[in-house]
Protein backbone atom coordinates (compact mmCIF):
# COMPACT_ATOMS: atom_id res chain seq x y z
CA UNK A 1 0.00 0.00 0.00
CA UNK A 2 1.09 3.60 -1.08
CA UNK A 3 2.09 5.83 2.07
CA UNK A 4 0.13 9.55 2.23
CA UNK A 5 0.67 12.04 4.77
CA UNK A 6 -2.52 12.63 4.93
CA UNK A 7 -3.20 8.38 5.67
CA UNK A 8 -1.06 9.11 8.82
CA UNK A 9 -2.50 12.35 9.73
CA UNK A 10 -5.64 12.88 12.47
CA UNK A 11 -8.08 15.42 11.48
CA UNK A 12 -10.06 17.43 13.83
CA UNK A 13 -12.92 19.14 12.61
CA UNK A 14 -13.66 22.93 13.82
CA UNK A 15 -17.55 24.31 13.36
CA UNK A 16 -16.53 28.01 13.74
CA UNK A 17 -19.60 29.63 14.62
CA UNK A 18 -19.46 27.53 17.56
CA UNK A 19 -16.03 27.25 18.91
CA UNK A 20 -14.55 30.15 20.57
CA UNK A 21 -15.72 33.94 20.56
CA UNK A 22 -13.01 36.46 20.88
CA UNK A 23 -15.00 39.44 20.59
CA UNK A 24 -18.46 38.94 22.58
CA UNK A 25 -20.57 38.60 20.04
CA UNK A 26 -22.12 35.41 20.45
CA UNK A 27 -20.09 33.75 17.47
CA UNK A 28 -17.19 31.65 17.39
CA UNK A 29 -14.66 33.55 14.67
CA UNK A 30 -11.01 33.20 13.30
CA UNK A 31 -9.47 34.87 16.11
CA UNK A 32 -11.16 33.03 18.53
CA UNK A 33 -9.85 29.88 16.70
CA UNK A 34 -6.14 31.17 16.87
CA UNK A 35 -6.14 32.04 20.33
CA UNK A 36 -7.32 27.79 20.56
CA UNK A 37 -4.46 26.77 18.34
CA UNK A 38 -2.33 25.92 21.18
CA UNK A 39 -4.93 23.59 22.87
CA UNK A 40 -5.27 21.95 19.44
CA UNK A 41 -1.42 21.58 19.27
CA UNK A 42 -1.50 20.17 22.82
CA UNK A 43 -4.15 17.81 21.57
CA UNK A 44 -1.78 16.46 18.29
CA UNK A 45 -4.02 16.61 15.68
CA UNK A 46 -2.29 17.02 12.44
CA UNK A 47 -4.91 18.92 10.28
CA UNK A 48 -7.79 20.93 10.55
CA UNK A 49 -10.30 20.80 8.93
CA UNK A 50 -12.47 24.65 8.96
CA UNK A 51 -16.38 24.36 8.22
CA UNK A 52 -17.03 27.16 5.76
CA UNK A 53 -15.56 30.69 6.93
CA UNK A 54 -17.08 32.43 3.51
CA UNK A 55 -19.03 35.38 3.00
CA UNK A 56 -22.77 34.38 3.38
CA UNK A 57 -26.15 35.06 4.71
CA UNK A 58 -26.22 32.09 7.04
CA UNK A 59 -29.21 30.53 5.56
CA UNK A 60 -27.60 27.20 6.85
CA UNK A 61 -24.52 28.54 8.50
CA UNK A 62 -22.02 29.02 6.14
CA UNK A 63 -22.92 26.31 3.60
CA UNK A 64 -24.40 28.85 1.61
CA UNK A 65 -21.81 31.01 0.16
CA UNK A 66 -22.16 34.31 -1.55
CA UNK A 67 -18.61 35.10 -2.19
CA UNK A 68 -15.66 32.51 -2.43
CA UNK A 69 -13.14 34.86 -2.21
CA UNK A 70 -14.05 36.19 1.30
CA UNK A 71 -14.61 35.87 4.75
CA UNK A 72 -18.28 35.95 6.61
CA UNK A 73 -17.41 39.54 8.42
CA UNK A 74 -18.83 37.57 11.51
CA UNK A 75 -16.14 35.60 11.42
CA UNK A 76 -13.12 37.77 10.88
CA UNK A 77 -11.32 39.13 7.32
CA UNK A 78 -9.42 37.43 4.80
CA UNK A 79 -6.17 39.30 6.72
CA UNK A 80 -7.53 37.36 9.91
CA UNK A 81 -7.45 34.33 7.85
CA UNK A 82 -3.92 34.33 6.60
CA UNK A 83 -2.70 35.01 9.70
CA UNK A 84 -4.62 31.93 10.86
CA UNK A 85 -3.20 29.73 8.23
CA UNK A 86 0.23 30.96 9.05
CA UNK A 87 0.04 30.43 12.49
CA UNK A 88 -1.26 26.85 12.03
CA UNK A 89 1.37 25.84 9.70
CA UNK A 90 3.94 27.21 12.21
CA UNK A 91 2.69 24.70 14.81
CA UNK A 92 2.73 21.99 11.98
CA UNK A 93 -1.16 22.08 11.68
CA UNK A 94 -2.61 21.68 8.00
CA UNK A 95 -5.52 23.42 7.11
CA UNK A 96 -8.47 21.62 5.01
CA UNK A 97 -11.05 23.87 3.74
CA UNK A 98 -14.69 23.05 2.74
CA UNK A 99 -15.57 23.78 -0.73
CA UNK A 100 -18.97 24.02 -0.98
CA UNK A 101 -19.91 23.92 -4.71
CA UNK A 102 -23.04 21.93 -5.51
CA UNK A 103 -24.81 25.31 -4.77
CA UNK A 104 -24.27 28.55 -4.10
CA UNK A 105 -26.15 30.87 -1.69
CA UNK A 106 -29.27 33.15 -4.00
CA UNK A 107 -27.61 36.01 -2.80
CA UNK A 108 -24.15 34.80 -4.86
CA UNK A 109 -23.72 37.65 -8.18
CA UNK A 110 -23.69 34.56 -10.41
CA UNK A 111 -27.30 33.65 -8.88
CA UNK A 112 -28.53 37.49 -8.70
CA UNK A 113 -27.82 37.71 -12.52
CA UNK A 114 -28.97 34.76 -13.54
CA UNK A 115 -32.42 35.29 -12.29
CA UNK A 116 -32.48 38.72 -14.06
CA UNK A 117 -33.89 36.98 -17.76
CA UNK A 118 -34.00 33.58 -19.29
CA UNK A 119 -30.90 34.83 -21.75
CA UNK A 120 -28.52 36.35 -18.96
CA UNK A 121 -25.08 35.04 -19.91
CA UNK A 122 -25.62 33.62 -16.22
CA UNK A 123 -28.72 31.84 -16.99
CA UNK A 124 -27.24 28.48 -17.57
CA UNK A 125 -25.47 28.67 -14.37
CA UNK A 126 -28.14 27.57 -12.41
CA UNK A 127 -30.78 24.26 -13.27
CA UNK A 128 -34.23 26.70 -14.61
CA UNK A 129 -37.03 24.48 -15.39
CA UNK A 130 -40.59 25.82 -16.86
CA UNK A 131 -43.42 24.48 -14.62
CA UNK A 132 -46.11 21.21 -15.39
CA UNK A 133 -49.18 22.32 -15.48
CA UNK A 134 -48.70 24.92 -12.92
CA UNK A 135 -46.50 23.05 -10.26
CA UNK A 136 -43.27 22.42 -10.21
CA UNK A 137 -40.85 20.82 -12.56
CA UNK A 138 -40.42 17.60 -10.88
CA UNK A 139 -41.70 16.00 -7.40
CA UNK A 140 -38.23 16.10 -5.43
CA UNK A 141 -38.42 16.66 -2.04
CA UNK A 142 -35.45 18.96 -0.55
CA UNK A 143 -33.05 17.65 2.26
CA UNK A 144 -34.53 20.55 4.06
CA UNK A 145 -38.55 19.66 3.81
CA UNK A 146 -40.93 20.81 0.87
CA UNK A 147 -40.24 20.74 -2.95
CA UNK A 148 -36.67 21.13 -4.54
CA UNK A 149 -37.63 23.92 -6.80
CA UNK A 150 -38.86 27.63 -6.12
CA UNK A 151 -40.77 29.57 -8.18
CA UNK A 152 -39.17 32.37 -9.11
CA UNK A 153 -41.77 35.61 -10.32
CA UNK A 154 -39.23 37.78 -12.18
CA UNK A 155 -39.00 35.65 -15.21
CA UNK A 156 -41.92 32.76 -13.96
CA UNK A 157 -39.85 29.91 -13.76
CA UNK A 158 -38.15 27.56 -11.04
CA UNK A 159 -34.93 26.66 -10.06
CA UNK A 160 -33.83 23.68 -8.37
CA UNK A 161 -32.41 23.40 -4.92
CA UNK A 162 -31.47 20.17 -2.84
CA UNK A 163 -31.25 22.01 -0.23
CA UNK A 164 -33.04 25.09 0.93
CA UNK A 165 -34.37 27.72 -1.30
CA UNK A 166 -31.62 29.87 -0.44
CA UNK A 167 -29.05 27.38 -2.06
CA UNK A 168 -29.42 27.19 -5.40
CA UNK A 169 -27.69 24.18 -7.33
CA UNK A 170 -25.14 25.06 -9.55
CA UNK A 171 -25.76 23.60 -12.84
CA UNK A 172 -21.94 21.32 -13.69
CA UNK A 173 -23.32 20.72 -16.87
CA UNK A 174 -22.35 24.04 -17.87
CA UNK A 175 -18.63 23.65 -18.63
CA UNK A 176 -18.25 27.41 -17.51
CA UNK A 177 -19.40 26.76 -14.39
CA UNK A 178 -16.91 23.73 -13.91
CA UNK A 179 -14.24 26.31 -15.01
CA UNK A 180 -15.23 28.92 -12.51
CA UNK A 181 -14.98 26.45 -9.35
CA UNK A 182 -12.05 24.89 -10.39
CA UNK A 183 -10.42 28.81 -10.82
CA UNK A 184 -11.43 29.45 -7.11
CA UNK A 185 -10.24 25.90 -5.87
CA UNK A 186 -7.01 27.04 -7.29
CA UNK A 187 -7.12 30.94 -5.67
CA UNK A 188 -7.29 29.03 -2.01
CA UNK A 189 -4.63 26.07 -2.64
CA UNK A 190 -2.60 29.01 -4.23
CA UNK A 191 -2.66 30.67 -0.73
CA UNK A 192 -1.54 27.71 0.65
CA UNK A 193 -3.90 25.37 1.66
CA UNK A 194 -3.87 21.48 2.53
CA UNK A 195 -7.16 20.88 0.95
CA UNK A 196 -10.74 20.61 0.54
CA UNK A 197 -13.66 19.04 2.27
CA UNK A 198 -16.20 18.29 -1.00
CA UNK A 199 -19.83 18.94 0.42
CA UNK A 200 -22.18 16.63 -0.98
CA UNK A 201 -20.02 16.18 -3.53
CA UNK A 202 -21.73 13.21 -5.36
CA UNK A 203 -25.05 15.43 -5.87
CA UNK A 204 -22.91 17.30 -8.43
CA UNK A 205 -24.50 15.31 -11.87
CA UNK A 206 -27.97 14.77 -12.09
CA UNK A 207 -30.04 12.47 -14.32
CA UNK A 208 -30.90 14.61 -17.78
CA UNK A 209 -34.26 14.65 -18.28
CA UNK A 210 -35.05 15.56 -14.12
CA UNK A 211 -37.37 12.30 -13.93
CA UNK A 212 -39.70 12.04 -11.27
CA UNK A 213 -38.90 9.99 -8.71
CA UNK A 214 -41.39 6.94 -8.01
CA UNK A 215 -44.52 7.86 -5.90
CA UNK A 216 -44.08 5.56 -2.78
CA UNK A 217 -46.96 7.34 -0.61
CA UNK A 218 -49.39 10.12 -1.14
CA UNK A 219 -47.00 12.45 0.28
CA UNK A 220 -46.66 15.54 -2.46
CA UNK A 221 -42.73 14.77 -2.62
CA UNK A 222 -40.76 12.37 -2.84
CA UNK A 223 -36.93 11.33 -2.35
CA UNK A 224 -35.75 11.44 -5.49
CA UNK A 225 -31.76 10.59 -4.50
CA UNK A 226 -31.79 7.93 -7.57
CA UNK A 227 -31.62 10.82 -9.76
CA UNK A 228 -28.81 13.46 -8.29
CA UNK A 229 -26.57 11.04 -6.06
CA UNK A 230 -23.73 9.68 -7.39
CA UNK A 231 -25.17 10.67 -10.95
CA UNK A 232 -24.13 9.86 -14.53
CA UNK A 233 -21.40 12.40 -15.01
CA UNK A 234 -19.92 12.22 -11.48
CA UNK A 235 -16.57 10.60 -12.15
CA UNK A 236 -16.49 12.39 -15.64
CA UNK A 237 -16.68 15.67 -13.62
CA UNK A 238 -14.15 14.87 -10.84
CA UNK A 239 -11.75 13.22 -13.15
CA UNK A 240 -11.63 16.36 -14.93
CA UNK A 241 -11.25 18.25 -11.54
CA UNK A 242 -8.67 15.90 -10.69
CA UNK A 243 -6.31 17.06 -14.08
CA UNK A 244 -7.27 20.40 -13.94
CA UNK A 245 -6.32 21.20 -10.00
CA UNK A 246 -6.19 17.92 -7.57
CA UNK A 247 -3.47 16.89 -9.75
CA UNK A 248 -1.17 19.81 -9.44
CA UNK A 249 -1.27 19.85 -5.60
CA UNK A 250 -0.31 17.25 -2.63
CA UNK A 251 -3.32 17.96 -0.86
CA UNK A 252 -6.08 16.07 1.28
CA UNK A 253 -9.23 15.93 -0.27
CA UNK A 254 -12.31 14.17 1.25
CA UNK A 255 -15.58 13.88 -0.30
CA UNK A 256 -18.93 13.89 1.29
CA UNK A 257 -20.50 11.47 -0.05
CA UNK A 258 -24.52 10.61 1.16
CA UNK A 259 -25.78 7.38 -0.30
CA UNK A 260 -22.07 5.48 -1.31
CA UNK A 261 -21.50 1.80 -1.46
CA UNK A 262 -17.85 0.57 -1.33
CA UNK A 263 -17.50 -0.21 -4.74
CA UNK A 264 -18.64 3.87 -5.28
CA UNK A 265 -15.91 4.89 -2.66
CA UNK A 266 -13.42 2.51 -4.76
CA UNK A 267 -14.27 4.08 -7.85
CA UNK A 268 -13.65 7.59 -6.36
CA UNK A 269 -10.34 6.93 -3.97
CA UNK A 270 -8.38 4.26 -6.08
CA UNK A 271 -5.01 5.67 -6.40
CA UNK A 272 -4.77 4.83 -10.14
CA UNK A 273 -7.66 7.21 -11.78
CA UNK A 274 -9.78 8.32 -8.05
CA UNK A 275 -10.04 11.58 -7.68
CA UNK A 276 -10.23 12.28 -4.28
CA UNK A 277 -8.02 11.05 -1.06
CA UNK A 278 -11.55 9.42 0.98
CA UNK A 279 -14.66 9.89 0.98
CA UNK A 280 -16.99 9.95 4.23
CA UNK A 281 -19.78 7.26 4.05
CA UNK A 282 -22.85 7.33 5.82
CA UNK A 283 -23.63 3.57 6.73
CA UNK A 284 -23.00 4.18 9.97
CA UNK A 285 -25.10 6.68 10.19
CA UNK A 286 -28.53 5.60 9.06
CA UNK A 287 -28.24 2.70 11.34
CA UNK A 288 -30.42 4.11 14.15
CA UNK A 289 -33.12 5.23 11.49
CA UNK A 290 -36.10 3.35 10.25
CA UNK A 291 -34.73 5.36 6.93
CA UNK A 292 -31.78 6.66 5.32
CA UNK A 293 -30.85 9.11 2.92
CA UNK A 294 -32.49 12.84 3.81
CA UNK A 295 -34.68 11.00 6.50
CA UNK A 296 -31.83 9.23 8.83
CA UNK A 297 -32.71 12.55 11.20
CA UNK A 298 -36.82 12.00 11.13
CA UNK A 299 -37.03 9.01 13.14
CA UNK A 300 -34.59 7.36 15.78
CA UNK A 301 -34.16 3.44 16.11
CA UNK A 302 -32.60 1.23 18.10
CA UNK A 303 -28.91 -0.07 16.53
CA UNK A 304 -27.43 -3.36 17.40
CA UNK A 305 -24.12 -4.04 17.66
CA UNK A 306 -24.02 -6.63 14.26
CA UNK A 307 -25.24 -4.04 12.60
CA UNK A 308 -22.52 -1.66 13.44
CA UNK A 309 -19.60 -4.60 12.53
CA UNK A 310 -21.29 -5.44 9.35
CA UNK A 311 -21.25 -1.98 7.90
CA UNK A 312 -17.43 -1.16 9.40
CA UNK A 313 -15.88 -4.50 8.42
CA UNK A 314 -17.66 -4.32 4.93
CA UNK A 315 -15.89 -1.09 4.39
CA UNK A 316 -12.61 -1.87 6.11
CA UNK A 317 -12.55 -5.17 3.76
CA UNK A 318 -14.32 -3.56 0.54
CA UNK A 319 -11.59 -0.53 0.60
CA UNK A 320 -8.26 -2.56 1.71
CA UNK A 321 -5.85 -1.64 -0.82
CA UNK A 322 -8.58 -0.21 -3.37
CA UNK A 323 -9.05 3.09 -1.97
CA UNK A 324 -8.85 4.66 1.62
CA UNK A 325 -11.59 5.05 4.02
CA UNK A 326 -12.32 8.30 6.71
CA UNK A 327 -13.59 7.13 10.12
CA UNK A 328 -16.05 9.02 11.93
CA UNK A 329 -18.71 8.99 14.49
CA UNK A 330 -20.07 12.52 14.45
CA UNK A 331 -19.39 15.99 12.56
CA UNK A 332 -21.66 19.06 12.25
CA UNK A 333 -24.53 17.43 11.14
CA UNK A 334 -25.45 14.62 13.31
CA UNK A 335 -25.62 13.65 16.92
CA UNK A 336 -23.15 13.88 19.54
CA UNK A 337 -20.68 10.28 19.16
CA UNK A 338 -21.21 9.63 22.80
CA UNK A 339 -24.63 9.74 23.38
CA UNK A 340 -25.16 7.77 20.07
CA UNK A 341 -22.85 4.97 20.22
CA UNK A 342 -21.90 5.22 23.84
CA UNK A 343 -22.99 6.57 26.76
CA UNK A 344 -23.71 9.85 28.08
CA UNK A 345 -24.76 8.92 31.68
CA UNK A 346 -22.89 6.75 34.02
CA UNK A 347 -20.32 5.63 31.81
CA UNK A 348 -20.06 8.79 29.39
CA UNK A 349 -15.87 9.04 30.53
CA UNK A 350 -15.44 5.13 29.50
CA UNK A 351 -17.78 4.94 26.73
CA UNK A 352 -16.08 8.37 24.93
CA UNK A 353 -12.58 6.70 25.30
CA UNK A 354 -13.89 3.52 23.75
CA UNK A 355 -15.22 4.82 21.08
CA UNK A 356 -11.92 7.04 20.58
CA UNK A 357 -10.34 3.73 20.30
CA UNK A 358 -12.37 2.58 18.10
CA UNK A 359 -12.14 5.44 15.52
CA UNK A 360 -8.57 5.13 15.89
CA UNK A 361 -7.67 1.71 15.52
CA UNK A 362 -10.04 1.48 12.29
CA UNK A 363 -7.96 1.63 8.97
CA UNK A 364 -8.65 5.16 8.01
CA UNK A 365 -8.10 8.45 8.65
CA UNK A 366 -9.93 9.54 11.55
CA UNK A 367 -11.90 12.41 12.37
CA UNK A 368 -12.34 14.68 15.87
CA UNK A 369 -15.50 17.00 15.83
CA UNK A 370 -14.67 19.68 18.59
CA UNK A 371 -15.80 18.48 21.23
CA UNK A 372 -15.99 14.84 21.24
CA UNK A 373 -12.46 14.80 22.63
CA UNK A 374 -13.76 16.05 26.26
CA UNK A 375 -16.86 13.77 25.81
CA UNK A 376 -19.20 16.81 25.22
CA UNK A 377 -22.75 15.13 24.74
CA UNK A 378 -26.15 16.49 22.97
CA UNK A 379 -28.56 18.72 24.50
CA UNK A 380 -31.64 18.77 24.55
CA UNK A 381 -33.79 21.87 24.67
CA UNK A 382 -37.41 21.81 26.12
CA UNK A 383 -38.64 24.71 23.07
CA UNK A 384 -38.89 24.48 19.47
CA UNK A 385 -37.70 27.96 19.82
CA UNK A 386 -34.26 27.30 21.19
CA UNK A 387 -33.01 25.10 17.83
CA UNK A 388 -31.38 27.13 15.23
CA UNK A 389 -30.93 24.49 13.01
CA UNK A 390 -33.05 25.22 9.14
CA UNK A 391 -33.25 21.26 8.99
CA UNK A 392 -35.20 21.06 12.20
CA UNK A 393 -36.69 23.66 12.34
CA UNK A 394 -38.41 23.25 8.85
CA UNK A 395 -38.82 19.58 10.17
CA UNK A 396 -40.75 21.09 12.94
CA UNK A 397 -43.27 23.12 11.00
CA UNK A 398 -43.62 20.47 8.31
CA UNK A 399 -44.73 17.78 10.69
CA UNK A 400 -46.43 19.73 13.72
CA UNK A 401 -46.78 22.80 12.14
CA UNK A 402 -48.79 21.84 8.91
CA UNK A 403 -49.36 17.62 9.35
CA UNK A 404 -50.81 18.42 13.04
CA UNK A 405 -48.12 16.19 14.41
CA UNK A 406 -47.87 16.01 18.46
CA UNK A 407 -44.86 17.87 19.23
CA UNK A 408 -44.61 15.63 22.12
CA UNK A 409 -43.88 13.32 19.81
CA UNK A 410 -41.56 14.56 17.44
CA UNK A 411 -39.44 16.55 20.33
CA UNK A 412 -37.51 12.81 21.35
CA UNK A 413 -36.64 12.54 17.56
CA UNK A 414 -35.29 16.23 17.71
CA UNK A 415 -33.27 15.51 20.62
CA UNK A 416 -31.86 12.13 19.25
CA UNK A 417 -31.24 13.40 16.04
CA UNK A 418 -31.23 17.40 15.57
CA UNK A 419 -27.86 18.74 14.18
CA UNK A 420 -27.79 21.28 17.24
CA UNK A 421 -26.51 18.58 19.37
CA UNK A 422 -23.16 19.62 17.71
CA UNK A 423 -23.62 22.90 17.59
CA UNK A 424 -24.09 24.16 21.37
CA UNK A 425 -21.08 26.14 21.87
CA UNK A 426 -17.52 24.23 22.49
CA UNK A 427 -17.19 24.00 26.53
CA UNK A 428 -14.22 25.86 27.45
CA UNK A 429 -14.68 26.07 31.47
CA UNK A 430 -16.84 26.32 34.23
CA UNK A 431 -17.68 30.10 33.78
CA UNK A 432 -20.91 31.98 32.46
CA UNK A 433 -21.27 30.49 29.06
CA UNK A 434 -19.06 27.82 29.29
CA UNK A 435 -16.12 30.43 28.81
CA UNK A 436 -17.16 30.64 24.89
CA UNK A 437 -18.62 34.20 24.60
CA UNK A 438 -18.53 37.17 27.02
CA UNK A 439 -21.89 37.54 25.31
CA UNK A 440 -24.70 35.46 24.40
CA UNK A 441 -24.10 32.53 22.55
CA UNK A 442 -25.94 32.78 19.23
CA UNK A 443 -27.23 28.87 20.57
CA UNK A 444 -27.73 28.17 24.00
CA UNK A 445 -24.93 26.31 25.65
CA UNK A 446 -25.79 22.61 26.97
CA UNK A 447 -26.25 23.10 30.05
CA UNK A 448 -23.91 20.15 31.43
CA UNK A 449 -20.68 22.48 31.02
CA UNK A 450 -19.82 23.13 34.87
CA UNK A 451 -18.93 19.41 34.77
CA UNK A 452 -17.90 18.71 30.96
CA UNK A 453 -15.71 20.99 30.27
CA UNK A 454 -11.80 21.60 28.17
CA UNK A 455 -10.20 23.12 31.39
CA UNK A 456 -11.43 20.15 33.69
CA UNK A 457 -10.36 17.98 31.39
CA UNK A 458 -7.29 19.26 30.89
CA UNK A 459 -6.71 19.39 34.75
CA UNK A 460 -7.26 15.78 34.99
CA UNK A 461 -4.60 13.16 33.71
CA UNK A 462 -7.15 10.41 33.53
CA UNK A 463 -9.70 12.63 31.19
CA UNK A 464 -10.64 11.89 27.61
CA UNK A 465 -8.35 14.08 26.28
CA UNK A 466 -5.63 12.82 27.25
CA UNK A 467 -6.78 9.47 26.09
CA UNK A 468 -7.19 11.06 22.80
CA UNK A 469 -3.38 12.80 22.98
CA UNK A 470 -2.41 9.31 23.31
CA UNK A 471 -4.21 7.83 20.56
CA UNK A 472 -2.94 10.45 18.57
CA UNK A 473 1.04 9.73 19.94
CA UNK A 474 0.39 6.21 19.54
CA UNK A 475 -0.93 6.05 15.93
CA UNK A 476 2.22 8.38 15.13
CA UNK A 477 4.34 5.47 16.36
CA UNK A 478 2.81 2.70 15.43
CA UNK A 479 2.47 2.59 11.72
CA UNK A 480 0.23 -0.48 11.92
CA UNK A 481 -2.03 1.41 13.35
CA UNK A 482 -1.79 3.13 9.67
CA UNK A 483 -1.63 0.62 7.63
CA UNK A 484 -2.21 -2.67 8.85
CA UNK A 485 -4.67 -4.43 7.36
CA UNK A 486 -7.87 -5.28 9.33
CA UNK A 487 -9.68 -8.75 10.41
CA UNK A 488 -12.88 -8.81 12.58
CA UNK A 489 -12.67 -11.63 15.67
CA UNK A 490 -15.86 -13.00 17.16
CA UNK A 491 -17.98 -11.63 14.02
CA UNK A 492 -21.41 -13.00 16.05
CA UNK A 493 -20.68 -11.71 19.69
CA UNK A 494 -23.46 -9.39 20.41
CA UNK A 495 -21.55 -7.15 22.97
CA UNK A 496 -17.80 -7.25 22.35
CA UNK A 497 -16.37 -6.12 19.35
CA UNK A 498 -12.93 -7.30 18.52
CA UNK A 499 -10.56 -6.82 15.93
CA UNK A 500 -6.73 -7.60 14.82
CA UNK A 501 -4.08 -5.12 12.68
CA UNK A 502 -1.84 -6.68 11.05
CA UNK A 503 1.45 -5.37 9.11
CA UNK A 504 3.77 -7.89 8.14
CA UNK A 505 4.97 -9.07 11.58
CA UNK A 506 3.50 -6.06 13.94
CA UNK A 507 -0.20 -7.23 15.13
CA UNK A 508 -2.62 -5.50 17.13
CA UNK A 509 -5.31 -7.08 18.94
CA UNK A 510 -8.38 -4.19 19.75
CA UNK A 511 -10.85 -5.20 22.21
CA UNK A 512 -13.88 -3.19 22.66
CA UNK A 513 -16.78 -3.81 24.98
CA UNK A 514 -20.05 -1.96 23.50
CA UNK A 515 -22.40 -1.40 26.38
CA UNK A 516 -23.10 -1.39 30.04
CA UNK A 517 -22.69 -5.56 30.77
CA UNK A 518 -19.49 -7.21 31.85
CA UNK A 519 -19.46 -9.70 28.71
CA UNK A 520 -16.51 -12.83 29.01
CA UNK A 521 -13.90 -12.12 26.19
CA UNK A 522 -12.55 -15.73 24.69
CA UNK A 523 -9.56 -15.19 22.40
CA UNK A 524 -9.81 -17.37 19.65
CA UNK A 525 -7.96 -20.35 19.78
CA UNK A 526 -6.53 -19.70 16.02
CA UNK A 527 -4.94 -16.31 17.43
CA UNK A 528 -1.19 -17.53 18.44
CA UNK A 529 0.85 -15.32 19.88
CA UNK A 530 3.90 -15.01 22.21
CA UNK A 531 3.50 -12.41 24.42
CA UNK A 532 0.80 -9.75 24.73
CA UNK A 533 1.80 -6.19 25.73
CA UNK A 534 -0.67 -3.39 26.60
CA UNK A 535 -0.87 -0.54 24.39
CA UNK A 536 -3.41 1.78 25.82
CA UNK A 537 -6.79 0.73 27.66
CA UNK A 538 -9.31 2.83 29.60
CA UNK A 539 -9.38 1.28 32.60
CA UNK A 540 -6.36 0.00 34.86
CA UNK A 541 -4.79 -3.70 34.11
CA UNK A 542 -2.82 -5.83 35.98
CA UNK A 543 -0.28 -6.63 33.19
CA UNK A 544 -0.41 -10.36 34.45
CA UNK A 545 -3.43 -10.94 33.25
CA UNK A 546 -3.85 -13.64 30.79
CA UNK A 547 -5.88 -12.35 27.31
CA UNK A 548 -7.29 -15.65 26.40
CA UNK A 549 -10.07 -15.38 28.96
CA UNK A 550 -11.21 -11.81 30.31
CA UNK A 551 -13.96 -10.10 32.26
CA UNK A 552 -14.36 -7.10 30.39
CA UNK A 553 -16.15 -4.00 32.56
CA UNK A 554 -18.67 -1.54 31.15
CA UNK A 555 -17.47 -0.07 28.01
CA UNK A 556 -13.53 -1.50 28.48
CA UNK A 557 -11.75 -1.08 25.56
CA UNK A 558 -8.24 -2.33 25.52
CA UNK A 559 -5.33 -2.62 23.05
CA UNK A 560 -2.90 -5.00 23.23
CA UNK A 561 0.19 -5.81 20.89
CA UNK A 562 0.84 -9.77 20.11
CA UNK A 563 4.44 -10.44 20.21
O1 LIG B 1 -28.91 13.13 4.81
C1 LIG B 1 -27.74 13.09 5.02
C2 LIG B 1 -26.96 11.84 4.91
O2 LIG B 1 -27.74 10.73 4.66
C3 LIG B 1 -27.11 14.32 5.46
O3 LIG B 1 -26.30 14.16 6.58
C4 LIG B 1 -26.39 15.02 4.35
O4 LIG B 1 -25.12 14.51 4.25
C5 LIG B 1 -26.29 16.46 4.64
O5 LIG B 1 -27.55 17.03 4.73
C6 LIG B 1 -25.42 17.19 3.64
O6 LIG B 1 -24.62 17.96 4.44
C7 LIG B 1 -23.82 18.98 3.93
O7 LIG B 1 -24.48 19.82 3.01
C8 LIG B 1 -25.55 20.60 3.52
C9 LIG B 1 -25.21 21.29 4.84
O8 LIG B 1 -26.40 21.75 5.43
C10 LIG B 1 -24.50 20.38 5.80
O9 LIG B 1 -24.14 21.08 6.96
C11 LIG B 1 -23.33 19.82 5.08
O10 LIG B 1 -22.48 19.06 5.89
C12 LIG B 1 -25.87 21.62 2.47
O11 LIG B 1 -24.72 22.33 2.11
CA1 LIG C 1 -17.29 36.78 17.49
Amino acid sequence: MKKAWWKEAVVYQIYPRSFYDSNGDGIGDLRGILQKLDYLKDLGVDVVWLSPVYQSPNDDNGYDISDYRNIMAEFGTLADWEELLAEMHARGIRLVMDLVVNHTSDEHPWFVASRQSQDNPYRDYYVWRPGRDGREPNNWRSFFSGSTWQYDDATGEYYLHLFSKKQADLNWENPKVRGEVYDLMRWWLDKGIDGFRMDVINMISKTPGLPDAPATSDARYQWGGEYFINGPRLLEFLGEMRREVLSQYDILTVGETPGVSPQDAVALTNEDDGALSMVFQFEHMDLDADQGGDGSRRSVRRWQLSELKEVMTRWQKDLEGQGWNSIYLTNHDQPRAVSRFGDDGAYRVEAAKLLATFTHLLQGTPYIYQGEEIGMTNVAFISIDDYRDIETVNMYHELVVEQGMDPLALLPVIHAKSRDNARTPFQWDDSAQAGFTTGTPWIKVNPNYPAINARQALADPNSIFYYYQKLIRLRRENPVMVYGSYDLLLDDHPEIYAFTRTLDSDRLLVILNFGQGTPEFALPTDISYGAAALLISNYAVAPTEDIRHLTLRPYEARVYRLG
